[in-house]
């Protein structure tokens, strides 16, 4: 089985890698539609920037945000997540169209919301996360990262088994950037296949993230990013990752092309 391409369209108007462009739901729209048509497999819809030390977002003003770009992208025919923190978006959101709930935090910022998503028929991302944006690099403390965000992910996979989630409706996270400073996202990258092993579906975010900017220089503007994001994409389809969420689909598209090619010998 090949890597899926999940695009992303932030309906933001501070994320930080397309500064709110698609804050407009036409606007987002189109771009979900235009990374369709680049081979996107899935749409990542979100309403609230998870970067570094942003604010959260009132969940009214979330919900008008993703709602009605959810429910054009899903008519479209679309298969969408909703990346929400919040159960009462992740019900809505699946009531409009979307297939998956794609919570960085894995049900740890909403008490509500493993109960809420094991009400529906949806599958769920869960994210390695140790806190809110406001102060995650202050969490970032690591005996061994590779065993911990193992174990912790492992008990959000208890924690949903307990709320009536079945296994195969889950997604593994190893939350890329969240509660992680740039080397140890370099260890949890080279651990990959011991997250791949546990049997769950993973998913990988490292699109345009801090720590390729840090790899690659520093200031390099964020677009700059995506030769790197597409090589980190192949790699994580190389160690079995089922998903990659990027910002660019067209340069992922390419290098999971050339892996796989590369895996089974042929074009
Ligand atoms: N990263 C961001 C947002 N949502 N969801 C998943 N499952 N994994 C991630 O690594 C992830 C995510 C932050 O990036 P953005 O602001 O560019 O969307």
């Amino acid at each position: 089985m090949s890597c899926l391409i999940m695009g992303i369209v932030n309906v933001t108007p501070d994320s930080f890698s397309d500064g709110g462009r698609y804050l407009d739901a036409d606007a987002a729209i189109a771009q979900g539609l235009l990374l369709l048509s680049q081979g996107a497999d899935l749409l990542d819809v979100g309403g609230e920037s998870t970067r570094p030390g942003s604010e959260r977002v009132p969940v009214e003003v979330e919900q008008e945000r993703v709602l009605p770009v959810i429910a054009a992208l899903a008519a479209a025919g679309a298969t969408v997540s909703v990346d929400t923190m919040n159960a009462a978006t992740a019900g809505a959101a699946v009531a409009a169209g979307a297939r998956i709930v794609n919570d960085v935090s894995g049900g740890l910022a909403d008490p509500d919301m493993l109960p809420a998503v094991a009400a529906t028929d949806a599958d769920i991302a869960l994210g390695h996360w140790r806190g809110h944006s406001s102060d995650m690099y202050a969490r970032a403390e690591y005996g061994d990262v590779v065993r911990e965000v193992s174990a912790e992910l492992a008990g959000r996979v208890e924690a949903a088994a307990a709320a009536g989630i079945a296994p195969s409706r889950l997604i593994l996270d190893p939350g890329i950037g969240f509660g992680k400073r740039g080397a140890q996202n370099w260890e949890v990258l080279r651990a990959l296949p011991q997250l791949t092993g546990i049997g769950s579906r993973v998913l990988v975010g490292a699109s345009r993230k801090r720590f390729l900017g840090d790899l690659l220089g520093g200031d390099a503007a964020v677009e700059r990013r995506d030769l790197a994001t597409a090589v980190t994409s192949a790699l994580a389809a190389r160690e079995g990752a089922w998903a990659v969420r990027v910002h660019d689909v067209v340069s992922t598209r390419d290098a999971l092309l050339v892996e796989a090619a590369w895996r089974k010998g042929h074009a």
